[in-house]
Formats: C-alpha cells, structure tokens, sequence
C-alpha cells in the first residue's frame, strides 16, 4: 500500500436552495396571499476520522468535492430540500488546513471525531416571508446563499507517544520490530524504511505506547538530501524522541557529530523537534567490542546531560531498562507530571 500523508484538495458546499415567489390559487379567493416556500440549506462539507483508514491515498485523485445544493422553494408553502451533508473520510491524525491563509481550521485526532468544514448556503426566503399588513403581496423572493468553498490542504501527522530518529541504518527499525508486534522491512543498506511505521508496545503492567519509526535523517535533509525532512511531520506529535546512534566499532563516523548533525536537521524541520525531550540509545552494542565509539557517546550525553541507554537487538541487552524507562516517563507525561511540547 502506498503511503500518501499530504494532499491538497478543492471542496465546496452546497448553494442554498432559491426562495419561491408563488401566490394562492384558489376557486372564488381572487386574490390568495403569497405561498412561495424558502429553499433548502447547502449540504455541508464534513471531514471525519476512521481508524480503518492509514492514509490520503484516497484523496489524491479525487481532488474536487462538491456538497449537493439546497432544494428550491415551491408554491403552497412547500419549502425546498435540505441536502445531505457531505461526509469525507480521512485517516485519525488527519490536520485540515486551509490553503492561501495557511490556517489550521480542523484536527481529526480521535477516530469518529467530525468537523464541519465548510458549510452550505442558507436557503433563500420565498415571498411569503415577506407579506406584512401593508404590503399584501410581495412579487420578490431571496435567492439561496453560496455554499463556502476552498482550496484545503490535508496532511496526515500520525500521532504517537515516541518518535524514532536517527541516520539510516542505526537500528529503528529492528528496534521497532523488537519491543512491538510491528514488522518493518529491515536490511543493511540506508533508507530501507521509506514510510513510517507504527508499532505498539505492551507492557506487563498492560498499559502501552505507540511508536513512530521515521525514516533515516541525513546531514543536508532539510535541503531535500536523502527522503529529505518530508517525513518529520510525523515526530512533530510524539512525547518523546529515541534518538538511535550506531556504535559499532567498524564505523568511522564519529558518534557525537552523527547526534548533532542530526538534531540539527530536526530543528531545521521544526524547532520545536530540537526541544523535544530526547533519549540517546546506543544501538548495536553486541558490535562494539572495543566500545571506543560508545564511551565517547556516553560521556558526550553524561556531560550534557542527556539522558543515555545502550542496547543490542541481537543480545537484547538493554532493552527492557529502555522500555521501562520509556513507558515510565510516558505515563508521567499522559497525566501532565512533565512539561512537552508536541506542537501540532
Ligand atoms: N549487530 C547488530 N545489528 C543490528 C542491530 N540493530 C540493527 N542491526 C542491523 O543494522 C541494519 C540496519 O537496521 P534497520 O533497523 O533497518 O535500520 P534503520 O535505522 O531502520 O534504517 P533506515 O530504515 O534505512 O533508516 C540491519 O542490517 C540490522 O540487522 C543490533 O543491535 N546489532
Ligand atoms: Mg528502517
């Protein structure tokens, strides 16, 4: 299935239905009173959240949706239809925006959750309305209002308790599918992870998180470099980033300059990413025999203190302590112990 999470789409509500101008008709009543009925109202356009949807792959090709006009008054009173509403389906963390003012104007972030987005045209009155005692009967009517339209923009930001991020290659996705029953494609080459994915993480107390594995970041990301930050906006609602670090002793970067150059395309993203809460994790550790590139991270984060975990996928050490730890501090923020800023 193809990951889609940004499109843009051109909707319109419905007009409102004219009002009639009409006049009573009746056997020996030679001059009957105005009957013009009022139209109907616009259907709306309403978005609405569906957890069995993951993606705006749906909305890519359909960019134009119209919501149905109101009815048109008739004569005997008869007023014009109501159109139905008209409902579009998106995926739950789907951000509604509209497009020139840039305006956030609706955030879908629980499933069944709704917003009307534009809404349709009132109907017109028919002339019956506008019978007074002095003016008996009007030959006019209103006409039924525009439907709101617009140019919207719908990007899909998953939401999640903990981002993954680092380089390619440092072991997201092996974590991922370590402490989750997610299975994401793992492999030794860079950029294996091209959407991202979730996983949910149970833990023995049964309560659980969700994580965000977020394809690779590199030095230049933010110029486009590699998949680029496209797929940053799904850390942006994250309580806290894993911030993954190979330290196998075979790799010549060094692992201190990998963690700055990496946050500095997090921020480049977004600078609220860089203030994040952030947990350094030493990964592949059952690779580092000699360990000259872990102690030089350890004491990296010991002295700027950051908070710092090693693990090894293989050997499983250090997992558990992490997992802890994590599902800790997860609980103390979801009751707003600690202080975050997932901005949206
Ligand atoms: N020895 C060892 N290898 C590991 C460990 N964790 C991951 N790997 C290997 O490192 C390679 C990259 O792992 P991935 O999980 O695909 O890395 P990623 O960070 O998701 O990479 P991208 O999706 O490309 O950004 C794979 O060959 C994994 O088998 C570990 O703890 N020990
Ligand atoms: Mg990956």
């Amino acid at each position: 299935m193809k990951f889609v999470d940004y499109v843009s789409v051109y909707a319109k509500a419905g007009h409102g239905g004219r009002g009639c101008v009409s006049f009573r008709r009746e056997k020996y009543v030679p001059w009957g009173g105005p009957n013009g009925g009022d139209g109907g109202v616009g259907g709306d356009i309403i978005f609405k959240a569906d957890n069995q949807l993951n993606t705006l792959l749906d909305h890519r090709y359909r960019k134009h949706y119209t919501a149905k006009n109101g009815g048109h008054g008739m004569g005997k009173d008869m007023h014009g239809k109501d159109a139905p509403n008209l409902i579009i389906k998106v995926p739950v963390g789907t951000v509604i925006r509209e497009q020139t003012s840039n305006q956030v104007i609706a955030d879908l972030t629980e499933d069944a959750m709704e917003a009307v987005v534009l809404r349709g045209g009132r109907g017109g009155k028919g002339n019956a309305h506008f019978k007074t005692s002095t003016f008996q009967s009007p030959k006019f009517a209103q006409p039924g209002e525009e439907g709101q339209e617009a140019y919207l923009v719908l990007e899909l930001k998953l939401l999640a308790d903990v981002g993954l991020v680092g380089m390619p290659n440092a072991g997201k996705s092996t974590l991922l599918a370590g402490i989750s029953s997610a299975r994401p494609k793992i492999a030794d080459y860079p950029f294996t992870t091209l959407v991202p994915n979730l996983g949910v993480v149970k833990m023995k107390d049964y309560t659980s998180f969700t994580v965000a594995d977020i394809p690779g970041i590199i030095e230049n990301a933010h110029l486009g470099a590699g998949l680029g930050l496209q797929f940053l906006r799904h850390a942006e609602r994250t309580f806290v980033l894993l911030h993954l670090v190979d330290v196998s002793d075979d790799l010549d970067l060094d692992p201190v300059e990998t963690l700055i150059k990496t946050n500095r395309e997090l921020s480049m993203h977004n600078v609220d990413l860089a203030a994040r809460p952030q947990i350094v994790v030493a990964t592949k550790l059952d690779v580092a025999y000699d360990g000259h590139r872990l102690s030089r991270l350890a004491a990296y984060c010991e002295e700027s203190d950051i908070p710092f975990f090693k693990i090894s996928a293989v050997s499983k050490e250090g997992i558990n302590e992490l997992i802890s730890h994590v599902s800790v501090l997860i609980g103390q923020m979801r009751k707003g112990e600690l202080n975050t800023s997932t901005n949206t």
